[in-house]
């Protein structure tokens, strides 16, 4: 199934020819069909000749009423534009052509209604000329009366091709349902209507009415008055809502499913750079789907003087009201007040983005989501944020293109990397500072590095040169070993009374009275001389542990005392073989050799 929607000037005969098209009336209301003049939308539908259904959004010309005209058009991917014969080229026709042009749809065709009153030529060029300029682009027409039913024949085979043509969308893909229409019927209770662009509604499904984001599960579905299980977009649905008070819903909420949008208030939008002669007011309506609401525009990165900000590529908008949307949403933006026809069709960029609190942030903004393509990508985001947990991406519409870095979390590449490398920094000035500490703890860390979550510290540890080890971060190797000098011994207050105390607590690893280590020092040494070519020189061992001569000769002979070296008559020494065995598994010789396990919890 497919639904288009028309499009043209007041009384060129949009109603009329839908109504020749499939025998109904698209004019629902009595006042409407009194004074001949559509008012809301109007709903009808047909089999083409060749079986394909398609249903018909009737809109209504009048210049009063083009906000029914646009919840109309939003959500639709195909149009059917009018233009009159005798009445050629008009002011609405105009700005619904603005309309289409903003909201992208670029399916469609022509139809040169009252042909029986006029000569089709003259409206036909005219319309295909304005049409070839926008999103529409060049569109096959068709001269037709409602009245004769001339040409009727060729505006159905015309249909035909059109539908045909038109993509199939993912019925997989999120649903947002936008209300167009609200009753309630007696004995079922409240039904909303729309058309469900993509993705698929099945009874029993529970979705969120937004903005309330209220619970409302499918009781019953119909698509052209016939009751169905499911419907997959593009299709025209009603909707029998349980846990939803009648009277409740109204157009311009929408059906979502949840987790799969992001209902925001504030998002950063691209419009088509078209020259500096449009002045952006302070605030516009914004439309998308069956929706309106008030928008406060601030534009991302002007230069100029202070004033009506002139038209940017890049704008922020605040909404009145939160609307349920994804990056990559075509928006339009009409100043309904302007004397000069004003309808602007933007691309979301960002729907959750960083507030602009430095001086000069908005100007980089800009800067920034000018150079994005259209759609922006995983990539593109993530180069914003930094960090995006892969739900709210998900919420957000983009398709996540890299592996998460931990928990869920994705992160951008650059900011990964120079994060690694800003943690090994951070843990080894840690360790620096005060190096009998046991080492950092992560939260410490995730703080000093802005990081959202505990669990981005742990990933980042991994790789480098930094290991978390009994909930505390400590650099890998070497650093263990940079023991502190007597002079700052002292200065920690740490005289050799209290070393002798710390050390039989198993809190630091005394190896003189002038040397003083981490408490896992002796078996951190112990796995990286196993790594030498054994055996193996002072000056090699000394290298290896990456610390002076100072530290390395006592902590040599230290480990001879221990029984983990033998010191060979040439003053080489080679790890004794029992312990080369442990050392596969280098914990089991911490076990072995000390108790600092129970000693620190004890702390
Ligand atoms: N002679 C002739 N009259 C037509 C034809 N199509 C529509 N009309 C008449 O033109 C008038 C307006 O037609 P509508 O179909 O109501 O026009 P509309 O475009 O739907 O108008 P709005 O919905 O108010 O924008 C009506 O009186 C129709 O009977 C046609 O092909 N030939
Ligand atoms: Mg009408």
């Amino acid at each position: 199934m497919q639904v288009i929607a028309t499009a043209g000037h007041v009384d060129h005969g949009k109603s009329a020819l839908v109504r020749a098209l499939t025998g109904m009336e698209p004019d629902r209301w009595a006042e409407e069909r009194r004074r001949g003049l559509t008012i809301d939308l109007g709903f009808a539908w047909t089999k083409l000749p060749g079986g394909e259904r398609v249903a018909f959004v009737d809109v209504p010309g009048h210049e009063r009423f083009v906000p029914n005209m646009l919840a109309g058009l939003g959500p639709v991917p195909a149009v059917l534009f009018v233009v009159a014969a005798d009445g050629g080229w008009m002011p609405q026709s105009a700005e619904h052509l603005a309309a289409i042009d903003a909201v992208g749809i670029s399916h469609g065709l022509l139809a040169i209604t009252r042909s029986d009153l006029a000569d089709p030529g003259p409206a036909t060029r005219q319309a295909l000329d304005r049409i070839s300029r926008t999103s529409l682009g060049a569109v096959p027409a068709v001269a037709v009366s409602a009245v004769t039913g001339a040409g009727l024949p060729d505006l159905r085979d015309a249909l035909e091709r059109l539908v045909a043509a038109l993509p199939v969308p993912d019925p997989a893909a999120p649903v947002r349902l936008w209300v167009d229409r609200s009753f309630s019927i007696r004995g079922s209770g409240t039904v909303v209507t729309g058309t469900l662009p993509a993705g698929t509604v099945t009874t029993g499904q529970e979705l969120l009415l937004t903005p309330s984001l209220r619970p409302a599960r499918i009781r019953g579905l119909e698509s052209m008055n016939e009751p169905v299980t499911s419907a997959a977009g593009v299709a025209r649905v009603a909707v029998n809502l349980r846990g939803i008070p009648a009277g409740f819903p109204a157009r311009g909420m929408a059906l979502v499913e949840a987790g799969r949008w992001t209902l925001t208030r504030v998002l950063d939008v691209r419009l088509p750079a078209s020259g500096a002669e449009v002045t952006l007011p302070p605030e516009m309506t914004l439309h998308i789907g069956s929706a309106r609401t008030q928008a406060r525009i601030r534009t991302l990165g002007s230069l100029l003087p202070p004033g009506p900000p002139a038209l940017s590529t890049v704008v922020r908008l605040t909404l009145r009201d939160p609307l349920p949307l994804h990056v990559g949403d075509r928006v339009l933006l009409r100043d309904p007040g302007s004397a000069a026809v004003t309808i602007l069709g933007a691309t979301v960029l960002d729907v959750d983005p960083p507030a602009l609190a430095r001086r000069g942030a908005a100007a980089a903004a800009g800067r920034e989501l000018a150079a994005w393509p259209d759609p922006p990508s995983a990539a593109d985001l993530l180069r914003r944020h930094g960090f995006l947990r892969a739900g709210a991406l998900a919420a957000m519409g983009v398709p996540a293109t890299i592996a998460p870095v931990a928990g869920g979390w994705l992160a951008d590449p650059d900011r990964w990397a120079s994060l690694r490398g800003r943690l090994a920094e951070l843990v080894a000035a840690h360790v620096k500072r005060d190096p009998l500490a046991i080492g950092m703890p992560p939260e410490v860390a995730r703080a000093g590095l802005g990081l959202p979550d505990r669990a981005l510290v742990e990933a980042l540890a991994q790789g480098i040169q930094v290991r978390l080890e009994d909930g505390y971060l400590r650099p890998a190797g070497p650093p263990a070993f940079l023991a502190p000098d007597a002079g700052r011994l002292r200065e920690l207050g740490l005289d050799p009374r209290a070393i002798a105390a710390a050390a039989r607590a198993g809190l630091l690893l005394r190896v003189t009275e002038q040397v003083v280590l981490a408490p896992d020092a002796q078996a951190e040494a112990a796995r990286i001389l196993a790594g030498l070519p054994q055996p193996f020189t002072t000056a090699e061992a000394r290298q290896a542990l990456g610390t002076t001569r100072r530290v390395a000769i006592p902590l040599l002979e230290y480990l001879d005392r221990a029984g983990i070296t033998q010191r060979l008559p040439d003053d080489r020494r080679r790890l004794r073989l029992t312990h080369a065995h442990a050392l596969v598994h280098p914990r089991a010789v911490r076990v072995s050799s000390r108790k600092p396990a129970a000693a620190r919890k004890a702390r």
